[in-house]
């Protein structure tokens, strides 16, 4: 918010968007290994081990899940981070962002 002078009718127009949020879902694979999977939740989306272990057996049974939830680049960010660090240590691990 700007500190300027406004007409009471201007002041109603100045109201701040909410920004578009991403999901940055998490897909299943056969390869990657549970524990590399839950080490991405901790260091990537900040989850703690019993989070990230939830969240890593839904992917497990329900073939995708979600990590976590975003403004565009953040999200993009996050994936990108995922999938860089997962092609390092040689695993498929895949992630990909929804519109929330
Ligand atoms: N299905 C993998 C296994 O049995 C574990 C896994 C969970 C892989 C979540 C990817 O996003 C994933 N080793």
């Amino acid at each position: 918010m700007t500190s300027e002078v406004l007409s009471p009718k201007e002041r109603v127009k100045v109201q701040k968007q909410e920004p578009t949020l991403y999901k940055v879902i998490l897909l299943n694979d056969d390869y990657t290994t549970m524990e590399f999977v839950m080490h991405v939740l901790e260091e990537v989306f900040q989850k703690s081990p019993a989070e990230a272990y939830r969240i890593m057996m839904s992917v497990h049974v329900n073939g995708r899940g979600v990590a976590g939830i975003y403004p565009w680049e953040v999200a993009e960010t996050k994936v990108s981070a995922v999938i860089a660090m997962a092609r390092e240590a040689g695993f498929p691990l895949k992630a990909v962002t929804e519109e929330d």
